[in-house]
């Protein structure tokens, strides 16, 4: 409930970007629970051996489900006070400016959005904080343009930012040949395919007006697109599980290369905001 009292676009902040956390070598516990929304203070969120300083007013939380190197009883806004009072002693020392621009990197990384039902999930859960740090087919809807526009719009454009393309298993076709213009001009991208096996939202439209059984021509089956992706050079991975995408998505970046993470998602989740072709009833 503390979100926007560190504001998310603070040079220090890193917003809810899970990747500041990861990336940290000391972590402040602030009368926050291990619980569910910090993933139960383990990987991947929070490594082993990030050290952890945790202030909580009831001393029995500090410790539990993960370990504190440092434990302070006591009520935060006082804590807080008296660590103010001891920077000042320390002559308020400034945050090192390689990790204010880490921060920054990953804050205004591009997104890039492709696809049917996958791009309105992402549209409607991620947050831009800069013009041209979304992209998107908008209302023409003209898919495939996800890596195209990965690769020039944004990586070309503002070479410094990080750039992400989520796009549908359907639309990644569309263009997944620009992956041999990205690997010979050494550009990378990182592509995430939200993999429904399936031109989902036509599909989730032919479903209430047909019937569950006749959903022609929209079935792709579940295709190692990554494969496809490291045959060209590039770096590629797929991965089953939730709680490995944010592992994938680090070593996609740290290999330097095109990469492409491959998603299996659900067949069954269907976005409600936009409609390809539903009935209009
Ligand atoms: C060039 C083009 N062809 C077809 C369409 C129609 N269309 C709209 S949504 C959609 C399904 C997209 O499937 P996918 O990219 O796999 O994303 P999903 O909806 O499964 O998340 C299609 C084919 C389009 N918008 N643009």
């Amino acid at each position: 409930m503390a979100r926007g009292a560190v504001p998310d676009d603070h040079p220090l902040g890193a917003g809810f970007f899970p990747g500041g956390l990861t990336r940290a070598d000391l972590a402040l516990i602030l009368g926050t629970r291990y619980d569910w929304t910090l993933g139960y203070g383990r990987p991947p969120l929070f490594l082993p051996d990030l050290k952890v300083i945790q202030v909580d007013i009831e001393p029995e939380e500090i410790g539990r489900n993960r370990r504190a190197d440092v434990g302070l009883p006591g009520d935060v806004k006082a804590v807080l006070r008296q660590f103010g009072w001891a920077l000042e002693e320390l002559g308020n020392p400034k945050a090192d400016p390689a990790w204010a621009a880490t921060l920054k990197g990953m804050r205004e990384a591009a997104i890039v959005l492709d696809g049917g039902d996958i791009a309105g999930f992402a549209m409607t859960t991620m947050d831009a904080y800069g013009p041209g740090s979304c992209t998107w087919v908008g209302g023409f809807g003209h898919l495939g343009v996800g890596i195209p526009y990965g690769i020039a719009a944004a990586k070309l454009a503002r070479p410094e930012r990080p750039v992400v393309v989520i796009t549908g298993d359907g639309s990644f076709g569309f263009g997944a040949m620009e992956f041999d213009t990205a690997a010979r001009y050494g550009v990378p991208i990182v592509c995430v395919i939200g993999n429904d096996a399936a031109w989902g939202q036509v599909r989730h439209g032919q479903e209430p007006a047909f019937g569950p059984d006749r959903t022609p021509g929209t079935g792709l089956g579940w295709r190692s697109y990554e494969k496809v992706v490291a045959a060209l050079g590039g770096y590629g991975e797929r991965v089953e599980r939730l709680d490995g995408v944010g592992p994938a998505l680090e070593r996609a970046f740290a290999s330097g290369l095109p990469a492409c993470v491959n998603v299996p998602t659900d067949p069954t989740a269907v976005f409600r905001g936009m409609t390809a072709m539903w009935p209009i009833t």
